[in-house]
């Protein structure tokens, strides 16, 4: 509903300040590839972060009191009580990213604050990384990469850096949105059988194309995964999802991998596990308590860890960029941001 009363009235505050003949105060967070912040400098009154340290809460708070649009990253924690205190120029947040858990979308709305995201860019770059991890883990690339790095390489055996074969496994997919779906296809091309559990299930020619089974009950579906991926945003129902009670449901020779959100995964239950040998391992891009990882984990055999790097690619970044500007500019304009980004959507 983009003309809803809150709309209305931030488009208000918008022509006022445009009325008033200034150009939108943009406070960006973090370093943006040069061509984003040069063209953003020539369209916005654009305060950017060169040095690239992230703001702290009282950075944000002063940010928020004095700009017309934020531009924050995953790293910035957008919460009710920031929110509450921003000024009254405060009319846009345009994340820099997909996921918006980190930003208080309730408050915002209550506030006649549009959330605005980059969906789409990062699609096929994070799917990437989500197959490197599904091949990493079972194949043990951490391991092998280990062994060359520490020049102890004795020679080839039979029985050596023994891994599992991908072809013919079944990997269940939790969220088979855009991400869900371009992971699905490329492992259809590695001879992976497709499970999804999603909240929706996905129409039958969506199903036909990557041959994919839909679970109902996601607590069945892990019981019978080779390899599960997550790839759901982190919501309050996504919370934990994968929780311990439901991790001990999947076989112990099973192997998660997650590029979405830490939070979605229990992971003290996981490190537990993995530890136990009660699941075969783990590729894990993403942490709960990023950038802490549990201690646990990066001392487990039967792991690939990597730094929240699944859309880190340089042609994602100018365009989550480009999102950005367009969703900034479309709304400076007085229309409705391309991405806008809605409580009720998640
Ligand atoms: C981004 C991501 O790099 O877009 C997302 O949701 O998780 C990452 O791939 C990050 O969010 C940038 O803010």
């Amino acid at each position: 509903m983009p003309w809803g009363p809150k709309f209305a009235e931030s488009v208000d505050k918008m022509s006022k300040s445009q009325n008033a003949n200034r150009r939108l105060r943009v406070v960006v967070t973090r370093k943006l590839p040069d061509a984003v912040e040069a063209r953003m400098s020539e369209l916005f009154d654009v305060e950017l972060n060169t040095t690239d340290t992230p703001m702290d809460r009282a950075a944000l708070a002063e940010a928020l009191k004095r700009a017309d649009v934020l531009a924050p990253t995953v790293t910035d924690q957008i919460d009710q009580s920031l929110i509450s205190q921003a000024g009254p120029d405060l009319k846009l947040i345009a994340n820099f990213g997909a996921g918006v858990d980190h930003i208080d979308l309730e408050t915002a709305r209550r506030r006649g604050v549009l959330v605005t995201n980059t969906p789409g860019v990062l699609t096929e770059d994070t799917a990437d990384m989500t197959m490197a991890l599904i091949l990493a883990v079972p194949r043990r690339l951490s391991m092998g990469m280990k062994v060359m790095e520490s020049e102890n390489w004795s020679g080839w055996s039979p029985m050596g850096h023994l891994g599992h074969r991908i072809t013919g496994k079944r990997l269940g997919v939790i969220g088979m949105g855009r991400i869900g779906q371009a992971v699905a296809q490329r492992a259809r091309a590695f001879g992976l059988q497709i499970h999804y559990h999603n909240r929706k299930r996905l129409h039958p020619s969506i199903e036909e194309r990557y041959e994919a089974t839909y679970w109902v009950s996601l607590d069945q579906m892990l019981a019978r995964m080779d390899i599960v991926s997550v790839n759901c945003p982190h919501t309050p129902a996504t919370y934990h999802l994968l929780s311990a009670r439901r991790l001990k449901l999947m076989k112990p020779t099973a192997y998660i991998v997650n590029t979405a959100r830490g939070e979605v995964i229990d992971e003290n239950a996981l490190t537990r596990m993995l530890a136990k040998g009660e699941l075969g391992g783990a590729g894990l891009d993403v942490f709960e308590h990023e950038p802490a990882v549990n201690p646990k984990l990066r001392e487990l055999p039967n792991v690939a860890l990597l730094p929240h790097m699944g859309s880190a690619t340089i042609e994602s970044r100018v365009e989550m960029g480009e999102k950005v500007i367009i969703n900034i500019k479309t709304f400076g304009d007085g229309h409705t941001p391309p991405d806008r980004v809605l409580p009720s959507m998640l």
